[in-house]
């Protein structure tokens, strides 16, 4: 069983900057009963604190890491490098180059350490959490039924979808 103060899935983020963004994995965290955390912390600005999050999120208890970052988005794979935990990667949209940057920076892991990397922006930070989610499942029965319930809602609401097309 999930216990739902049972901090299970840690959000960082590389700049409050990219909250916009993050936020739509916390949407899907909360809405699971997931226990999470989320903060800034900059692979550049703060590499001490990137480090020691990673080096002591195993032993906090926390299962996966969600880590978002914008640019030459080093955050993920750097906090990736440090832990066991998985890395599920999220490119941040950036100002210039529209997030195909911090795509690339993300997805472009060499052979030894994963980062699982989502798509740009919302979608992705949304995915990362399902991604999340699901793994968790693979333990947690009443949360696999919860995301059964969510794929259900989901499909039906596309059933429902009606275009605003006349004859
Ligand atoms: C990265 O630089 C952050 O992940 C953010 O996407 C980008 C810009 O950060 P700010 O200048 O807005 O703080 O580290």
């Amino acid at each position: 069983m999930t216990q739902q103060n049972q901090i299970l899935v840690g959000v960082v983020m590389g700049s409050s900057s990219d909250w916009d963004v993050m936020q739509n994995a916390v949407a899907i965290l909360k809405e699971f009963g997931i226990g999470f955390e989320a903060q800034v912390v900059s692979a550049h600005r703060m590499p001490d604190e990137m480090f020691s999050y990673a080096e002591t999120a195993r032993a906090r208890g926390i299962r996966a890491i969600i880590a978002g970052a914008g640019g030459a988005a080093h955050l993920p794979g750097m906090i990736a490098a440090k832990t066991i935990v998985p890395v599920f990667g999220v490119p941040v949209p950036s100002r210039y180059l529209r997030g195909e940057d911090s795509l690339l920076s993300i997805v472009q892991m060499p052979k030894g350490i994963p980062v699982a990397t989502f798509a740009i922006g919302e979608a992705g930070a949304a995915n990362a959490a399902l991604a999340a989610v699901a793994m968790l499942a693979t333990t947690d029965e009443a949360l696999a039924q919860k995301l059964i319930e969510f794929r259900v809602r989901q499909t039906q609401a596309a059933r429902d979808m009606v275009l605003p097309v006349t004859a």
